[in-house]
């Protein structure tokens, strides 16, 4: 058996990136559901997210959304969060807002809005250098409704050229990451559907580009840890969005909705060689609290994928290499099972406290005054931006 005691050294090494929009108000095309002390500005948001590294230490960096969190000053906003102990980290594109977008953007058969959509990008790594983000992360909502609509070849090749043009841009510290999504907002077809469609088109362009598999973009009964396997194996995953789902894109909190998925896929991480700080593969979050406190919704998230790290961390390799050698089917699976099982909530609580954290982040944050201070402050917060 694995003992905590020989974990601790690969958990302290966990990093989860927020979502600056996790702290915005959202909701779904039904009703935004405004909350008291939601941020007003990036800076606002930046503070919240640092709340959430504050009481676990798990949340040392923010994303955001290009212009969602459009500032004039890059500088004083990396300072800010700086100075609260954290950074800025992945910096995500937005060509799904605007009008000129309508039939799609970097696959757009008119090279004037992929002129505009390449533009963007840009200017998100010029942003980039200012923040001191590695990553420009990349979703596109382009595809079709009907079929017979638009030429399926013709978009892809459309696309190909305009993430060449960005890839260009990219610099020598910097990674171009593709996220793929199987449907929505279009619904008969999507220029980027699936995993195999981004591994092609990043594997055109070279090593600085990589893929990010968001665990909501797939069809229900997808083996999602299948595609982790695959990716780490062609070298290719270069970071995860997180979030829970019980029927489609639904950014429910990681973990809520099927724990045991998280574990095989944090498992299959760990296989691959993705766990670590210097393994390539960035954890984020892209999730939505839409009837649940923001701040108390993210400290939820990343205890979960500590949670999971810790029983996937513990799985006995070699009692499970032997199972497997042997073709004992039910004892590999017991060896699986039984870290899955383990109940390390205690031992995490010890841990915790052992390094200067509290025990339990979820009591600290309600104990703290910030939700009180930030309810009472901050009138007239903003929405996070639809889509998220
Ligand atoms: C839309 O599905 C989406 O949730 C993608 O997952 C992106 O990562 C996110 O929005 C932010 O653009
Ligand atoms: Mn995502
Ligand atoms: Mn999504």
């Amino acid at each position: 058996m694995t003992s905590f005691s020989q974990i601790t050294e690969a958990l302290a090494e966990q990093a989860i990136e927020l979502p600056s929009w996790a702290f915005g108000n959202s909701g779904t095309r039904f009703r935004v559901f405004p909350q008291p002390g939601v941020p007003r500005d990036p800076f606002e948001k930046v503070a919240d997210a640092a709340q959430v590294h504050r009481v676990t230490g798990l949340a040392p960096t923010v994303a955001l959304h290009i212009p969602w969190d459009e500032v004039d000053d890059f500088a004083a906003l990396r300072r800010h969060a700086e100075d609260l102990g954290v950074a800025l980290g992945t910096i995500n594109s937005n060509t799904f807002q605007d009008e000129a977008y309508k039939l799609g953007s970097l696959a757009h058969r008119d090279a004037a809005v992929r002129r505009q959509a390449i533009d963007h990008h840009l200017r998100c790594l010029d942003i980039m250098r200012e923040t001191g983000s590695r990553d420009l992360k990349i979703w596109l909502a382009d595809g079709t409704n009907y079929p017979g609509q638009d030429d399926l070849r013709a978009r892809q090749d459309h696309l190909a050229s305009s993430l060449a043009e960005i890839y260009a841009a990219v610099g020598e510290d910097q990674r171009l990451v593709l996220e793929y999504k199987f449907f929505e907002p279009a619904f008969y077809h999507t220029d980027v559907p699936d995993w195999g469609t981004a591994y092609a088109q990043v594997s055109a362009l070279g090593d600085r580009a990589v893929v990010c598999l968001d665990t909501g973009h797939h069809a229900p009964g997808t083996n999602i840890e299948f595609i982790v396997m695959q990716l780490l194996r062609l070298g290719k995953l270069g970071s995860f969005d997180f979030n829970s789902r019980f029927y489609a894109d639904d950014d429910l909190i990681v973990g809520a909705a099927d724990p045991f998925q998280l574990f095989r896929i944090i498992a299959e991480v760990i296989r691959g060689g993705g766990y670590g700080a210097d393994s390539g593969v960035a954890f984020m979050l892209d999730q939505c609290h839409n009837i649940e406190r923001k701040i108390p919704g993210q400290i939820r998230s990343v205890l979960n994928v500590q949670e999971m790290t810790a029983r996937a961390l513990l799985i006995d390799h070699e009692a499970l290499d032997a199972a497997q050698r042997e073709g004992d089917v039910l004892a590999a699976n017991a060896v699986y099972m039984d870290a899955f099982s383990t109940d390390v909530r205690p031992d995490l609580a010890q841990w915790r406290e052992s390094r200067g954290l509290p025990a339990d982040p979820m009591r600290a944050y309600a104990e703290s005054d910030y939700q009180d201070r930030i309810d009472a402050e901050r009138v007239g917060g903003s929405q996070a931006g639809w889509g998220a």
